[in-house]
């Protein structure tokens, strides 16, 4: 009976700290996730100790923080599998398979201005683009209305299609056409590169457009914008 009592008592505490710990504005350890990395200096945050063992870190100023092997004696939530790919999140540099790594997202560095995104969030304000996708394109992924979106207008009587979208301003686009859905994209047309450039505020956006004079004879046609890091 003793033996029982010690037991549940220590159960007791441990479920306590963990909750304590999850739930303090105040933690002092960064933890990136389960596949290693540290902060460089300065002050630490704690984010998934609560949830997932392991994954805690040393500070390069060489300051122990909490061990993941503690977390481990028991667990609140095993074998969490964000993305589905049979890679569970403490062994996964992607915990969201958005393209971009959970130090990235965690630190914002994939975006200029630094912005962090959800590591466990593939598309962080939910307009339809990966946080990877917007980190290519250069939009803000915590503005769903900043998305590499694409406008069509059809001019009749020209003959003319003017194909706009928001740009970031140092970006070049690749404009393409194909004139049935089912050619598939490697088959498309390229008909020309847009450079944008300036663009205002943080995002450096900038209206950018592009005008197709070759619909003569054309009754429908789609088009493609391509952009690369
Ligand atoms: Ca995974
Ligand atoms: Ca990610
Ligand atoms: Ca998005
Ligand atoms: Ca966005």
């Amino acid at each position: 009976m003793n033996s029982y009592r010690s037991l549940l008592f220590v159960t007791l505490s441990l479920l306590l700290f963990a909750r304590t710990s999850h739930c303090a504005p105040d933690q002092t350890s960064f933890v990136i996730d389960g596949a290693g990395g540290s902060s460089s200096g300065g002050t630490l945050e704690l984010l998934d100790a609560c949830g997932q063992a392991g994954g805690i870190e040393l500070s390069s100023s060489g300051s122990k923080f909490l061990q993941g092997g503690f977390l481990n004696t028991f667990s609140l939530q095993t074998s969490l599998d964000t993305d589905g790919d049979g890679l569970d999140d403490e062994a996964d540099p992607d915990n969201d398979d958005d393209g971009l790594e959970d130090i990235r997202e965690i630190s914002g560095s994939a975006f200029s201005p630094v912005t962090r995104t959800g590591h466990n969030v593939a598309d962080s304000d939910g307009d339809g683009m990966t946080d990877g996708q917007e980190s290519v394109a250069g939009t803000n992924p915590q503005d769903e209305d900043s998305l590499l979106g694409v406008t069509v207008t059809y001019d009749n009587g020209n003959n003319e299609a003017d194909i706009e979208w928001d740009g970031r301003g140092g970006k070049t686009y690749k404009v393409y056409y194909m004139d049935s859905p089912h050619e598939g994209f490697a088959s498309a047309t390229h008909l020309d590169d847009v450079s944008a450039l300036g663009g205002s505020g943080d995002w450096m956006v900038s209206p950018t457009n592009y005008t197709d004079l070759s619909l003569t004879t054309v009754t429908q046609r789609y088009y493609f914008i391509k952009v690369e890091p």
